[in-house]
């Protein structure tokens, strides 16, 4: 073959190679956005360590010039207590108090919100467990636990009634894992609370929000909850003072998360643990319906809060640490189309969310939660007003 047809043929297969490797490297991003994700922030998370470290650093040194100048005769004894804030970690500041073991309720009485039975730190175990163990244990430990895992204090009267919605497909093995590891908390900090397992069927992408307003929608239908706590099914609390009651304003609980090294990814992160009042979530309309496919849904709720003239609060210091169980984003399809529909977060609030629900749902009780299977679909309702 001649010299200059073989260097095209080269070429053209070299054209080839490219094209299917920059569309083999756009299909890795589509469909595992979780992991791409992850990396960034990860990466993001590293480079405020590293800033944090150099900070420390300097403030040692610093430290180190301001005892010399004050010290006597360059003895390092000092003359005063210098007022100079050294304390970079917010682990440092002093604890709330919290009751003494030997504190006593009275049924009468609102339970307290910081209970002798929350002792803080806790082991996370993430290891595979059957359903039906933890559902014997659970239930031998509190007998009064009734079908759908509905459970109240008796020494107390419960500050919360808490409907904890948890959106799910295809993670049978996670459940009876923060089923076994939440349950005790909850019941340690004198919530009345029970479970909504909200499971997505059908071949649509998964739709996370829409998961959540039907959650509370069947959830209501029960009991007059007054607080929902919207948690995804692989987020493991790490600290049972991380009280799962809400508050003044809409909450975010999965602050510091291991796979971001425990730093919160951007300032408006409001994804994996986060709780609203029912009035608060009946104010903003619930959350979107129109975010199908993977990311965005919590930024806009984040969105519609500030809309709302609402702030969110987040747990202190520590508290807010979580665990996440490692797995791929399983089958999961990243929304392409979240960026453009997150510019318009004011105009669709009102027109996209509790108002626009359509749903039918299978809703059946188990032992610890209430399992609302539901195929969702784009045909959404007439907006109502909200
Ligand atoms: C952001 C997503 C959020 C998501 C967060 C953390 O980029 O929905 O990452 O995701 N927002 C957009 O894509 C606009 S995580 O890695 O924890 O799954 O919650």
């Amino acid at each position: 073959m001649p010299a200059h047809l073989r260097f095209r043929r080269k070429s053209f297969l070299g054209l080839i190679f490219l094209f299917t490797l920059s569309t083999s490297a756009l299909y890795f991003l589509y469909s595992a956005p979780g992991i791409v994700n992850e990396y960034m922030f990860m990466v993001q998370a590293r480079g405020i360590q590293i800033r944090e470290n150099v900070r420390n650093i300097g403030a040692q040194v610093l430290e180190q010039v301001v005892r010399g100048a004050y010290s006597l005769n360059g003895t390092g004894e000092q003359l005063t207590d210098y007022a100079y804030d050294f304390n970079l970690s917010d682990s440092e500041v002093p604890p709330p108090t919290y009751l003494p073991d030997d504190f006593t309720f009275l049924p009468s009485q609102l339970c307290p919100e910081r209970l002798p039975s929350m002792k803080g730190r806790m082991l996370v175990n993430m290891s595979e467990v059957s359903l039906e163990e933890v559902e014997t244990s659970l239930l031998e430990a509190e007998p009064s636990t009734a079908p759908g895992g509905f459970w109240k204090p008796t020494d107390c009267l419960p500050r919360w009634k808490v409907a904890i919605l948890v959106p799910f497909r295809n993670r049978f093995e996670h459940l009876p894992i923060l089923l076994k590891h939440l349950v005790p908390v909850l019941q340690r900090q004198r919530l009345q609370f029970a479970f909504y397992v909200i499971e997505q069927r059908g071949m649509e992408p998964f739709n996370r929000a829409m998961l959540f307003n039907v959650g509370y929608k069947e959830a209501m239908k029960d009991e007059h909850w007054d607080c929902l706590i919207f948690h995804d099914v692989d987020h493991l609390v790490e600290n049972d003072r991380n009280y799962y009651g809400c508050t003044h304003m809409p909450r975010h609980f999965a602050v510091k998360l291991d796979k971001y090294s425990y730093m919160l990814p951007y300032n408006e992160f409001f994804g994996g643990v986060s709780g609203l009042t029912v009035e608060q979530f009946r104010k903003i309309n619930g959350f979107p319906n129109a975010f199908w496919g993977w990311g965005g849904e919590d930024d806009d709720l984040w969105n519609r809060v500030q809309l709302a003239n609402l702030t969110v609060s987040r747990p202190p210091r520590e508290l807010g640490r979580y665990m996440s169980i490692q797995h791929h984003h399983r089958g999961e399809v990243q929304f392409l189309g979240r960026f453009s529909l997150l510019r318009h977060s004011k105009e669709r609030q009102r027109v996209d969310g509790l108002n626009n629900l359509n749903y039918s749902p299978l809703v059946s009780k188990r032992l610890l939660y209430t399992n609302i299977s539901v195929s969702l679909s784009r045909n959404l309702a007439p907006v109502a007003d909200y």
